[in-house]
């Protein structure tokens, strides 16, 4: 049988600070939706979701309806753990969720499907009580799925011992955002990872894990409508903006702009120059861009005379700062005297 396990989706997730966060949170349900149509297409007879399929609140009425709707579309079983972000929303999507949704609670709970048993239980301040009586069916292949940390007990305990002792074949984690496959005696503990990054900060693969429990083969399907490409650009040389931006253009040629482009600038520059101006000149141009500065200046003092206040700054600096916070101070001492502002 073949069997899906993905986690933290965080729908309605405000997405602070991540460009084009309303597309994006769009976007989020559309990663799910997507999943769904795989899970169908693959022929998986269920889906497990472990943990923070909800974000922690305001979740809008729209987004419960179109969960319930992706989830109501194929004669799949989905399995949901709410996990340390359950609340309120969960009670508004149980109400709008077809029969084949099935949510667990603060017990173990088990659901045979043919030779498959899943298992799971939603963590709170309990679990040394709970772990005492581990539902699982010796004769089945058992999938058990929690919302947990594998290296702590911050939210909650998962008891690694109890489940290999049990013989459980897979343990479906969310909370890790990131892929994990860890083996323990004859037990997978897996993370799934997010279904979708939610912007800069998350640069791993994306995607959920298809289980096929007759052959016991654990696959991570990758699965991104966007994700973050980092390129780096040689600034050295480089003597003004304009040849700056140009050096950007040609590294971004071949970028998919509808990802995520974060750029960072190395080397050394003949000049000061300017990030926030070539980030401006691009401006729109792509889904959403970040460009870090990380050049660092080659001072000419021959191209600053000592006529000049800038010119007498720099030698001042040099003959009376360290090498470590030279650099600092010239690029904001610069910035100061030309009247720019300051970055
Ligand atoms: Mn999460």
């Amino acid at each position: 049988m073949k069997i899906i396990h993905c986690a933290d989706i965080h729908i309605g997730s405000p997405l602070t600070g991540v460009a084009n966060s309303a597309a994006r949170r769009h976007e989020l349900l559309k990663a799910f939706e997507q999943m769904t149509n795989y899970a169908y297409n693959v022929g998986a007879e269920a889906v497990v979701i472990a943990g923070d399929l909800l974000d922690k609140e305001g979740v809008t009425s729209n987004e419960l309806s179109s969960l319930a709707t992706a989830m109501a579309r194929y004669p799949v079983n989905y399995f949901v753990v709410a996990g340390n972000h359950g609340g309120g929303d969960y009670g508004r999507l149980r109400s709008l969720t077809t029969p084949n949704v099935r949510y667990f609670d603060g017990r173990w709970r088990s659901y045979t499907l043919g030779n498959v048993c899943i298992s799971g239980m939603e963590l709170d301040g309990n679990d040394a009580e709970k772990w005492k009586e581990v539902a699982t069916d010796k004769s089945k292949y058992n999938i058990v799925v929690l919302h947990a940390d594998i290296d702590s007990d911050d939210y909650g305990e998962l008891n690694t011992d109890v489940l290999v002792s049990q013989q459980v074949n897979y343990v479906a984690l969310g909370h890790r955002h990131t892929f994990m496959h860890k083996r323990i005696g004859k037990t997978d503990f897996v993370y799934s990872g997010v279904l979708e990054i939610r912007g800069f900060d998350e640069r791993q693969d994306s995607g959920f894990v298809l289980i096929d429990t007759d052959s016991g083969k654990i696959q991570f399907v990758k699965q991104a409508l966007r994700s973050v490409s980092d390129v780096t650009v040689d600034c050295n040389g480089v003597s003004d903006d304009l040849q700056l931006r140009r050096k950007v253009e040609n590294a971004l040629k071949d970028v998919d702009k509808e990802n995520y482009i974060n750029v960072t600038l190395t080397g050394y520059t003949e000049e000061r120059v300017h990030a926030n101006r070539i980030r401006q000149d691009l401006k729109g141009r792509f889904f959403a861009l970040r460009i870090k500065d990380e050049t660092h200046i080659r001072l000419d003092m021959s191209k600053l005379p000592e006529s000049t206040l800038a010119g007498r700054f720099c030698r001042l600096v040099m003959q009376e700062l360290s090498p470590e916070v030279r650099e600092d101070v010239v690029r904001m001492g610069l910035s100061a005297l030309y009247g720019e502002e300051l970055q």
